[in-house]
Order: structure tokens, then sequence, then C-alpha cells
């Protein structure tokens, strides 16, 4: 077996290639560090001829179907961002805020841009059979100010657990907008209860789950940005209370803080509470 002094050996030779002046230092410094990490792990584990070319194999196949960000989710790298930037934001003294969690894969930008209110789906009557949701909340400073003019972007997938773009299937931004709140920094919005999401089944994404003995599932959530120019930009989500993989989710993105207390009513209930009454189940 390899001592770590002979692969260090051969990692110069193929690193001492690279031009101190040429190139990017970042990229150089990234792929060094990977390649060196790499080597010792190829040592340690014995990565064979047949196991490199079945890798070759599968990353294409993870571009080809482009779930690079579902890998990233599954394998909780994207995860790994957050606890980096929670611990930056401890040492920097920054508490008591919004909690973050990850973007995931599916975001799409450009969606349409409402004031204060908004109404998620492109078309209700597909909907009928689901649940209606509503939330409000306000956008607020660290000292607890409203920020006039923050936009409050929410997106999640439809009945079926898909996201549209992705699924060609749905309307151009269906259950995607961005709400521009005003001084009072509030905003309200109305769409459906969201399901979970699956990966999908075969897809590379889900086998390297399975054979890591895990599924690829999310509970019911909703995703969120918020932005202002004078401000850093706020990605978060809430979880759906109930949902039973609510703490196992395979993209590692619930927090306690991200689930609120959410109450359930007839839609008689809710026409009482001040809702408009709704045409559907
Ligand atoms: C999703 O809806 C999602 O939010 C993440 C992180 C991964 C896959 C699907
Ligand atoms: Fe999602």
């Amino acid at each position: 077996m390899l001592t770590r002094e002979q692969i260090d050996e051969v990692y110069d030779k193929i690193v001492s290639k690279e031009s101190a002046e040429a190139g990017n230092p970042r990229v150089k410094e990234i792929t060094n560090r990977l390649l060196k990490d790499l080597f010792y792990a190829m040592v340690d584990l014995n990565i064979t001829s047949e196991e490199m070319w079945h890798a070759a194999d599968f990353l294409r196949e993870v571009g080809e179907t482009n779930q690079w960000g579902l890998v990233f989710a599954g394998t909780g790298i994207e995860h790994f961002i957050d606890v980096m930037e929670d611990q930056a934001d401890k040492e920097a003294g920054i508490e008591g805020v919004t909690a973050r969690t990850i973007e995931g894969p599916l975001y799409v930008a450009g969606a349409p841009e409402t004031q204060s209110y908004a109404e998620l789906e492109n078309d209700p009557e597909e909907n009928r059979d689901l649940e209606r949701f509503y939330m409000e909340g306000q956008i607020k400073d660290v000292h607890g100010n409203p920020v006039e003019g923050a936009l409050l972007e929410v997106w999640h997938c439809n009945g079926n657990g898909m996201y549209s773009y992705f699924d060609t299937s749905q309307s151009e931004f269906n259950l995607r907008r961005a709400i521009k709140v005003g001084a009072d920094g509030k905003y309200k919005f109305k769409t459906i209860v969201p399901p979970g999401y699956a990966c999908p089944p075969g897809s590379p994404t889900e086998r390297l789950m399975s054979m890591l003995g895990r599924h690829g599932a999310r509970p019911a959530h909703i995703h969120f940005f918020v932005t202002h120019p004078d401000y850093r930009k706020l990605t978060t989500q809430i979880n759906i209370e109930g949902d039973p993989l609510i703490y196992d989710d395979f993209a590692f993105a619930t927090r306690e803080e991200l689930v609120p207390h959410i109450s359930r009513h007839t839609a008689e209930e809710a026409e009482a509470n001040g809702y408009e009454k709704e045409p559907y189940a």
C-alpha cells in the first residue's frame, strides 16, 4: 500500500505542472485540495479501475438528467453550507433572526410580482380537491423595524409533488410568486397545502439514496427568498406540521424554528373568520 509520502510525491508531480502566474487561483486551490483528499481516499479504499469508470458514468448521468442540485441536497452538501453560514453568524453575534435553510434545485427566477398579497395558483380549478393554505407575516430588520420594499419570493410543488417549469405540464410560474411589501413590511398569500416531494424513481439520485440505504423524500414544504437591495438575502422554507417525514428530510432542511403552527378549519369556519368562501371542497 502506498504511504502518505508516496501519495504526496505523485500529487506534487501533478500540481507542479500548474503555472504560478496563469490560471484561476481559487479553482486551483479547490481542485488541488479535492484531488489530494481523493488520492488518499483511493488508496485507503483500494478504489479500482472499474469503480473509477463506473463513477464517470454515474457523474455523466447525473449531469444529463440535470440532477446535480438533487445530489447536493441528498448528500447534505447544500445543508453543510448552511451549517457553515450559521457558524459565521454566531461568531459575528447575529442572533434572533429567521433561520436559514437550503434553496434546493427547483427555484425559477422571474415569477409574477404583486404588492403585499398574492394568490399562488394559476388555476384554482385544477386544485379543487386540495386544502387551501393562508400565510401572513412581516419582513423586519434585526432591530424589528419593517423593511419597506423587501421582496418575498415563494415557491412550492403542486398536488402531484411537481414544480412548475421542471414539470412542463404546468402553466408558467404556477405556484411561484414574488410579493413586494409596503411600509408596514407585511405580506400575505393564499395557495394550496403542498404534499411532500420524492426524487424521481429510477433517477440517479434516487438510486444513489437507495444504495446508501436511504430514502429520497422530503416532507411538505414551501420555499422563500427574502431580498432587498440594502440587505443580505435570506433563503428559507417552512415545513408543514404533521407530515410523517417532518424530521426525516432527505435534504436535511427541516429546522424546529421553521415548523410553524398551522390551524386547520372547515370552509365554513374559514368564512366565519373572514376568509372568502371557497367554491372548493
Ligand atoms: C425539493 O423540492 C427540494 O426543495 C429539495 C431541496 C430537493 C428536492 C426537491
Ligand atoms: Fe422544494
